[in-house]
């Protein structure tokens, strides 16, 4: 399913949908203060961000101003076209991670509860569906039941996964997982961490140790920092992002939950702040509610416009 229907399906129940409040402001008659102050609420209110809202403002008035546009209306696609070309400027947005020198490692980082021990399962899915070579290591050793919960994705998946016990160090497990995926040649490599509150320093610490031990190893050409944010948390999930690429470099981000928020705009936030792209978003808790993400639908799908696709 494409990827806005399969959102708009899972969105269904969802009363506020915010690309409908867009869409409908733009048929207004005309340009007064009204439109201009609703798109602007329109969009804080969806989570695009302030600096990004007030660009994305006065960029449609001076393009209504010397195009001579008279209604809201004609300025649809301007609007649409504006939103994909901010998003496609970052390079990889919505694209899968390339698997140019395998075995790729998806360090998968994040806060608490973000998603990233699912997201890491519905990854391996989708790699075992391509029949690719895959390994899970369990670098999440500090929960309890976390290895475990890695272990169902993996039977689920077909993929081996590496552990070891509960209170182990996660950089020897992943150290274990690196060895394992090289000598068997796999594809990829998906290594769970712990989630972290992004103010505690000693799991900070551990998290760059583990980045370290598979930078030496590995080599950190070989190592996507895949860090996984909860779209629900809107510009919050900006902040906590800010704090982990100053620990570790970002290098690809999978929003998900997407299908619980009404604010898509965090998309474009992250687009237009961090410069990472959004590779995938989370639309469900199954192993194939992972989509990539598209910004030319996005950016139509706000407006309630039909795509090509
Ligand atoms: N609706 C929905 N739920 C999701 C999505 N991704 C993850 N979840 C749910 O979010 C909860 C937390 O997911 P986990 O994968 O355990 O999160 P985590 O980041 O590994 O959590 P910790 O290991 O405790 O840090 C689970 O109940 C998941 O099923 C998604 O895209 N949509
Ligand atoms: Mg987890």
């Amino acid at each position: 399913m494409a990827f806005f229907a399969k959102l708009k399906d899972k969105l269904k129940g969802v009363r506020e949908k915010w690309s409908g409040g867009i869409s409908k402001l733009f048929s207004a008659k005309n340009f007064d203060s009204d439109f201009w102050d609703s798109l602007e609420a329109q969009l804080i209110a969806g989570d695009t961000g302030l600096d990004f809202t007030e660009e994305i403002i006065d960029f449609l008035k001076a393009e209504a101003k010397s195009k001579n546009i008279k209604t809201p209306g004609e300025l649809k696609n301007i609007f649409v076209e504006k939103i994909t070309g901010e998003l496609n400027s970052v390079p990889g947005m919505g694209k899968s991670f390339e698997l140019k020198k395998t075995p790729l490692i998806l360090l998968m980082i994040g806060v608490n509860g973000s998603g990233k021990t699912t997201s890491a399962g519905k990854l391996a899915t989708l790699y075992k569906n391509q029949n690719k070579k895959v390994i899970m290591a369990a670098a999440d050793t500090f929960r309890a039941a976390a290895v475990e919960q890695l272990k169902i994705w993996g039977e689920r998946s077909g993929v081996r996964v590496i552990a070891q016990g509960q209170g182990s160090d996660p950089a020897a497990v992943a150290f274990d997982a690196w060895k394992a995926a090289e000598s068997s040649k796999a594809d990829v490599l998906i290594v769970d961490t712990a989630g972290r509150l992004h103010d505690k320093h000693n799991l900070m610490e551990e998290l760059k140790k583990i980045h370290r031990v598979l930078s030496r190893e590995a080599g950190a050409d070989r190592i996507e920092t895949v860090l996984v944010l909860d779209a629900v948390l809107g510009q919050n999930s900006v902040v906590q992002a800010e704090t982990f690429n100053n620990i570790i470099p970002v290098s690809s981000i999978i929003l998900t939950k997407y299908d619980n928020t009404a604010k898509g705009g965090v998309v474009l936030s992250i687009a237009k702040k961090l410069k990472v792209p959004v590779r995938y978003i989370g639309l469900g808790e199954g192993a194939d509610d992972l989509n990539n993400f598209d910004p030319a639908e996005f950016a139509a799908a706000l407006l309630e416009l039909e795509t090509e696709k």
